[in-house]
């Protein structure tokens, strides 16, 4: 976290990330600017949000003058996470999503059987997390709706035929179209300092058909041309084992803590958590549960691991996995 930004900031920030229109960008670009600290430190990050408005209202405009061409699907965002699966054709996108919720999509031996994202929701540790398949990336140039998704999304899972000789080349092509458009697939998700176009997106790269003898001189080939190292998970997906794995590194990779709410003077009950960024704060949380509460909070009273046994709390006070919290407006 770059010095002298607010969380206030931040969120916006975030905001701005998953922002899927150039009319949302530009409206998150300027609460974005409202919000930052106005002192010498951010004068670079000021300059660089203005620029980046000029920028959006350009886009606007221009998408106004020739509406842009190409296939949009625009996907609301549902659970904790969404993790959009990309990869090459016959990667084994579709069967990720199929093992690992209940969703049925087409899964086939032949490659370019899906044709349109598709959203499913997954469950880990009583947490939803929305997966979203995608149509496979070729030679052909990726569809800007892709990019979209790939950029806005929490986590990027890559998929990787570990059974295919080609499966470096195909992987790499994505890799490099993606960074044609400014988008970095890499271990953290982040702007480039004062540049709001180029994004690193946090990826895994999920090799399928693990158990092919020859699958682990197949991603080693991949790593060695990967110009950033990203972690890799080896998925045999007939086995319920390794399904469940990768289930657990995907929520694990999403770095997030479950936390508890309760009413004032209500028993706690840890059915539903809220589950939100490790590092959190109270004010992060209060967010979530109602964007009217982050002005309103007045404070929070904490039960949970930290040692807190009801103790009074303020907004910036960092959440620990499993709190139970008291938010007073
Ligand atoms: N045994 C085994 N088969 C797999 C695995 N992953 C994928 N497959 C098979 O590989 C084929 C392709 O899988 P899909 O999930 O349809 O691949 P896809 O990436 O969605 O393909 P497109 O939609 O065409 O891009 C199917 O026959 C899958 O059953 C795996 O880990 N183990
Ligand atoms: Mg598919």
């Amino acid at each position: 976290m770059a010095a002298n930004l607010t969380i206030k900031y931040y969120l916006a920030e975030e905001k701005y990330r998953r922002a899927q229109t150039s009319e949302e960008r530009l409206n998150c670009l300027e609460g974005m600017l409202q919000v930052i600290p106005k002192h010498k430190g951010t004068d670079h990050l000021q300059a660089a949000i203005r620029w980046r408005i000029k920028e959006a209202r350009a886009e606007v405009q221009a998408e106004r003058d020739a509406p842009k061409s190409g296939r949009t699907f625009r996907i609301p965002r549902q659970g904790a996470g969404t993790v959009v699966v990309i990869g090459a054709p016959n990667s084994g996108k579709s069967r990720i999503i199929a093992e690992l919720t209940n969703a049925q999509p087409e899964v086939a031996e032949y490659p370019f059987t899906t044709r349109e994202p598709f959203p499913a929701m997954m469950s880990c540790q009583d947490v939803l997390i929305q997966l979203v398949d995608t149509p496979p990336i070729s030679q052909m140039p990726i569809e800007p709706y892709v990019v979209n998704y790939v950029r806005t999304a929490d986590l990027v899972v890559l998929a990787f035929d570990g059974s295919s000789d080609d499966a470096p080349d195909d992987t790499l092509n994505i890799v490099q179209q993606l960074e044609a458009r400014k988008t970095l697939l890499d271990q953290t998700t982040g702007y480039a300092e004062d540049d709001f176009s180029k994004l690193r997106v946090q990826t895994l790269l999920a090799a399928t058909q693990a158990d092919d003898q020859d699958a682990v001189v197949r991603i080693s080939l991949f790593r060695e041309s990967m110009p950033r190292d990203i972690p890799v998970v080896q998925v045999e997906l007939q086995s319920r084992d390794s399904c469940d794995s990768l289930r657990d590194v995907i929520y694990e990779s999403l770095g997030l803590i479950r936390v508890y709410t309760k009413a004032p003077g209500k028993a706690a009950v840890y059915e539903v958590p809220f589950a939100i960024p490790a590092g959190s704060t109270v004010e992060t949380l209060a967010e979530r549960v109602h964007h009217d509460f982050v002005e309103r909070l007045k404070f929070a009273k904490v039960w949970g691991a930290g040692g807190h046994d009801g103790q009074q709390v303020g907004r910036d006070h960092v959440l620990l996995e499993g709190d139970m919290v008291e938010l007073h407006v």
